[in-house]
């Protein structure tokens, strides 16, 4: 079994995406610049967006964090958005999920111009995506890719069985790795809450992309030896031996599933960390107009 290793992987792209804005900047161009708007007290959602503007800085890239509190208004918040698509140092920008309930997160979405999409949710993205031309990949699929990518893991004929199917990860993934190419060409199944006998669709998996949000859900029985285990799944569980009364896991049985597979990601330091090294991809995608959207 080997770790596919998020943060190792995360560190060698920061540098390399370091090294690239020291030349950018040498040539005379435009210091790369991420916003970010935080809206509310969400308190794993402020742990979020810190971690990308620390991670910004790291990079060299410039970033704004624009908070307001949880009762601002969808109006208020559809303003900032216009700003922000407006502003032309923004080269990118998030709005934080998940909003305060009174605002309509499909109405925020949007309103996001999809060229500085760079969290890839516009429906003009995730449709650019789906027929195979240049887009912003939502963030946590493109980690996953990127993953597959730098480790060299083949996917073509392979069968890929896809656990949730969220708009942010499980339906995305399903199509990326659907798509011709590398990585890529598997033949996917995604399964959710009413596939029939899940153990028996996931043992037929040499590729698990699990994102159904349960802790520990996925069983040893379930994989077949062999396997590669993709775990998207952030879940807080009680743990009373942690000076905090908690920690997180995925939505991988680890202990158990890891001896039988070839390849398994950490929870913690798998896929969450390169799903916001993938936002910084974005981000110097969209500086360089390398992602053309016409519209
Ligand atoms: C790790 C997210 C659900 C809803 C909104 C590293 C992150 C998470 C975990 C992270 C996520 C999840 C983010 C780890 C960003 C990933 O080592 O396990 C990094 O910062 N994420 C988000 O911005 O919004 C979410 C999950």
């Amino acid at each position: 079994m080997t770790l596919l290793d998020g943060k190792l992987l995360s560190e060698n792209i920061k540098s390399e995406m370091a090294a690239e804005v020291v030349q950018i900047l040498a040539r005379g161009g435009k210091t790369p610049h991420l916003a970010a708007v935080l809206v509310g007290e969400n308190a794993a959602s402020q742990v979020y967006v810190s971690s990308k503007i620390r991670s910004c800085e790291q990079v060299g890239f410039k970033s704004s964090l624009i908070r307001r509190p949880a009762e601002t208004s969808e109006a208020e918040l559809l303003d900032i958005v216009r700003q922000l698509n407006e502003d032309p140092d923004v080269d990118g920008f998030i709005v934080q999920l998940p909003l305060p309930k009174h605002i309509n997160e499909e109405n925020i979405v949007l309103a996001i111009d999809p060229k500085k999409d760079v969290d890839g949710f516009h429906p003009v993205n995730f449709g650019r995506m789906a027929q195979g031309l240049s887009a912003f990949l939502p963030a946590t699929p493109m980690g996953i890719v990127e993953i597959l990518r730098r480790y060299n893991i083949p996917t073509a004929g392979k069968h890929c069985v896809v656990v949730g199917r969220s708009n942010i990860v499980g339906t995305p993934i399903s199509i990326l790795l659907s798509r011709k190419g590398y990585p890529g060409d598997c033949t996917v199944t995604l399964t959710h809450s009413r596939t029939a006998d899940l153990p028996a669709e996931v043992r037929r998996a040499d590729i698990i992309v699990a994102a159904i949000g349960i802790p520990n859900f996925i069983k040893a029985d379930w994989v077949k030896p062999g396997a590669v285990v993709i775990d998207v799944g952030i879940n807080r569980i009680d743990d009373p031996s942690k000076k905090s009364g908690s920690r997180i896991v995925g939505d991988v049985d680890f202990d158990a599933v890891a001896p039988l597979c070839s390849y398994i990601t950490p929870v913690p330091g798998g896929v969450g960390l390169m799903t916001v090294t993938a936002l910084l991809m974005n981000t110097l995608k969209a500086c360089k107009g390398e992602v053309y959207t016409r519209i």
